[in-house]
């Protein structure tokens, strides 16, 4: 309902009268008031006059819900949005939630993270004005389907940022590069049964409206923020709102035909394949060729014996 009322300040050129918010919405005017003073709390600037009613000065550069639904053309993803403006981790909320029952398709955003985590216990610098986000799905799934996901979320990301002029490329397993510097992370977290996959856990994380000085000094040289290399801001709602819309689709595409076309196009926007590199992995180091990835999202790499190896999980660090 604060969506649909906003809408209308949105909408409206000048002031629009609570009366007829309230007639269009068939709700009490003391039910718009209150909806209006929760804009105002989220940081909306709203003139109200006595007799002309309310005018929308100003919107929050924000990730609020409010932003992002005018957006959203999904099927369920994002129907329940959960925003904080400064968490620990919107991985750890997104967990905590499904834990306790929320739906396939519950988004959690965030302006900021104190403890944004990467994969094994590392940490995701994940200052104000980036996209930081986590939702919940729970496919029928094999949980050894669950690294597909991944792959899945990054031909997505790789889709969306090329629509918005990036050149990307993306690196084994869930980084995305913009001129050789890194973007994008992807964290893919699983609750299962041995037979039976309860619920994934995605978390993306995104350099978005983000000046790199604003990144740990010792990031600097190895990541890039999309807000550096466009010279402008991005549209984060109306990104967010396209990135769900692809990884929905990919999502359903997978679900009812297999991963091949989501693979094909992971495939199409990768700059691993081909490519000598070291794959590091408990412990281990492979040196060799990368030369595809399999229908479980395994990379086969090529080592210098001749034989062949694949990996489902590892750090990869490509050769110049
Ligand atoms: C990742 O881990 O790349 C997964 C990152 C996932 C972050 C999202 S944000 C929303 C959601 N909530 C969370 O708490 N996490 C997810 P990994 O492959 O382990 O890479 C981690 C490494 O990337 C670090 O050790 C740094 O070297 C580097 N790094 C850290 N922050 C970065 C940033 N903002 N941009 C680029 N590189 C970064």
């Amino acid at each position: 309902m604060k969506s649909k009322v906003l809408g209308f300040l949105k909408r409206a050129d000048n002031y629009v009268s609570g009366e007829e918010i309230s007639k269009r919405l068939g709700v009490s005017r003391t039910a718009v008031w209150k909806h209006i003073r929760s804009l105002k709390e989220d940081g909306y600037k709203i003139e109200s006059q006595p007799n002309r009613g309310y005018s929308l000065k100003q919107s929050p550069n924000l990730m609020l819900p409010t932003e992002i639904k005018p957006y959203l053309e999904t099927r369920f993803l994002g129907f329940d949005i959960i925003y904080q403006a400064r968490v620990t981790s919107t991985n750890i909320i997104a967990r905590e939630l499904a834990e306790k029952g929320a739906s396939s398709g519950t988004l959690v955003l965030a302006e900021e993270q104190a403890g944004g985590k990467g994969r094994l216990g590392r940490v995701w610098a994940s200052p104000p004005g980036g996209i930081w986000l986590s939702f919940i799905v729970k496919p029928e799934v094999s949980p050894f389907q669950a690294p597909l996901f991944t792959l899945l979320t990054a031909a997505a990301l790789g889709e969306v940022l090329k629509d918005n002029g990036f050149k990307v490329g993306i690196k084994w397993p869930n980084d995305i590069l913009c001129e050789g510097k890194k973007v994008v992370g992807i964290l893919t977290e699983v609750r299962a049964e041995i037979e039976r996959l309860n619920y994934l856990v995605i978390g993306v994380g995104i350099n978005a409206n983000i000046s790199s000085i604003d990144l740990p000094q010792e990031l600097r040289e190895q990541a890039a923020t999309l807000q550096d290399i466009l010279g402008i801001p991005i549209n984060r709602p109306a990104f967010v709102a396209a990135f769900l819309k692809k990884w929905e689709e990919l999502y359903f595409l997978s679900l009812e035909e297999g991963f091949a076309e989501t693979l094909n196009i992971w495939r199409r926007n990768n700059i691993t394949l081909g490519r000598e590199l070291t794959i590091k992995i408990g412990g281990k180091e492979i040196r060799g060729k990368a030369i595809d990835i399999d229908e479980k999202g395994a990379l086969i790499i090529l080592k210098k014996d001749g034989t062949k190896e694949s990996f489902l999980a590892g750090e990869v660090t490509l050769s110049k």
